[in-house]
């Protein structure tokens, strides 16, 4: 699909016609969209660290990093290069072909930002994709990274621009908008999703799903995480009440979201931990071709990799440009 073939304008009657499908007719029309674009048995793995912990100034709801809750998340400073390096490389060999590194930042410091360059030039050395996710970017910070060989930059809008005061306060949608153009503009390829089952209603999931295809490009890649729910946060416990979402609504946003962005990569992203196997499978069938690979996302768990590679065995899924994960781990 080239690029004039991609819509940009969305409404929200047309995601929410989609969102109201019967199940089987929106896998199936996502499934072939996704089969248009991609190869259907190939999932991209990307692994992340947390280069630094906690500590957070921002009070987004969802987050056990952000210091105003009470999460038992240790606060640890940002990490030597050589550290990052040492985890980078072992990520490399499990077979990720992009490494992320997060930092619960509002925004970088300058000082900051050279060390993250540092870690950035390292781990593009060892021939893997690079992201980073540090919070709010002006235009300058964005160029300095573009300079620094940065691939991809990792910025979410959360959630609908609705419901997003619920979450937080501290900085707004436009800000976050703002920061997505900066990245664009400086050419750095753009990671942008949200999270679901924080209490919003299914029109909000569509109109955040509004947002990321009607910006003038499409990301070219869409996280899509389930709230992990950590215990300390306000959001604790959303899923014992009527306002969590079940596995069927969320494979159903990842089936929209693969519709509306037929090109880019959509990441079945946190929650993996508690999911059956088989939702996980759905959603690869709804035409996520992108995960978090390795035992932790940033301070939570996620499956361990010899989990993920007899999942992939099972499924004949391969992931992309990469080693055959079944081999490896039984070289291991
Ligand atoms: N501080 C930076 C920022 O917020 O932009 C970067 C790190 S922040 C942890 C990156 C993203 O992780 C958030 O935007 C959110 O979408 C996701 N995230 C954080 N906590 C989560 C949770 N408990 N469940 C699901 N996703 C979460
Ligand atoms: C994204 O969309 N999800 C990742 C990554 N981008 C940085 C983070 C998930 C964090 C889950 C909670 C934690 O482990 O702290
Ligand atoms: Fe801070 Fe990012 Fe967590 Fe928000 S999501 S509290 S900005 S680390």
């Amino acid at each position: 699909m080239t690029a004039a073939e991609l819509s940009h304008d969305w409404t929200q009657g047309e995601i929410e016609a989609l969102f109201d499908l019967p199940f089987n007719e929106l896998m199936f029309k996502a499934q072939t969209v996704h089969r248009q674009n991609f190869d259907p048995n190939k999932v991209q793995l990307s692994t992340l660290l947390s280069i630094k912990t906690g500590g957070c100034p921002e009070d987004c709801k969802y987050c056990p990093q952000a210091a105003q809750y009470e999460t038992g998340v240790q606060v640890e400073k940002l990490m030597p290069v050589e550290d990052v390096l040492a985890d980078a490389r072992m990520a490399k060999e499990a077979g990720a072909t992009r490494y992320c590194m997060g930092a619960a930042w509002r925004t970088p410091k300058d000082k900051e930002l050279d060390q993250v360059i540092e870690m950035i030039q390292g781990v593009r050395a060892m021939g893997m994709e690079t992201c980073v996710t540090l919070g709010m970017l002006n235009a300058a910070q964005a160029t300095r990274l573009k300079d620094g060989g940065l691939d991809y930059y990792n910025h979410n809008v959360d959630t609908s621009e609705d419901f997003y005061p619920e979450i937080i306060s501290t900085r707004t949608y436009d800000d976050r908008l703002n920061t997505l153009e900066n990245v664009r503009d400086a050419g750095i390829n753009v990671c942008s999703g949200g999270i679901v089952g924080m209490g919003e209603t299914r029109a909000d999931r569509a109109k955040m799903l509004m947002t990321l295809a009607n910006l003038p490009k499409h990301p070219e890649s869409v996280p899509i995480n389930m709230l992990v729910e950590v215990e300390g946060t306000p959001v604790f416990g959303m899923s014992d009440s009527t306002q969590g979402i079940d596995n069927f609504e969320f494979i159903r946003t990842i089936a929209v979201a693969r519709i509306m962005m037929p090109g880019s990569f959509v990441r079945l992203s946190a929650g993996r931990e508690t999911m059956p196997e088989e939702a996980q499978a759905l959603c690869f069938l709804a035409g996520a071709n992108s995960i978090f690979y390795g035992e932790k996302l940033l301070t939570t768990p996620n499956p361990q990799n010899n989990k993920d590679a007899a999942l992939f065995d099972r499924l004949g899924i391969m992931p992309l440009e990469g080693a055959d994960l079944a081999t490896l781990n039984a070289a291991e």
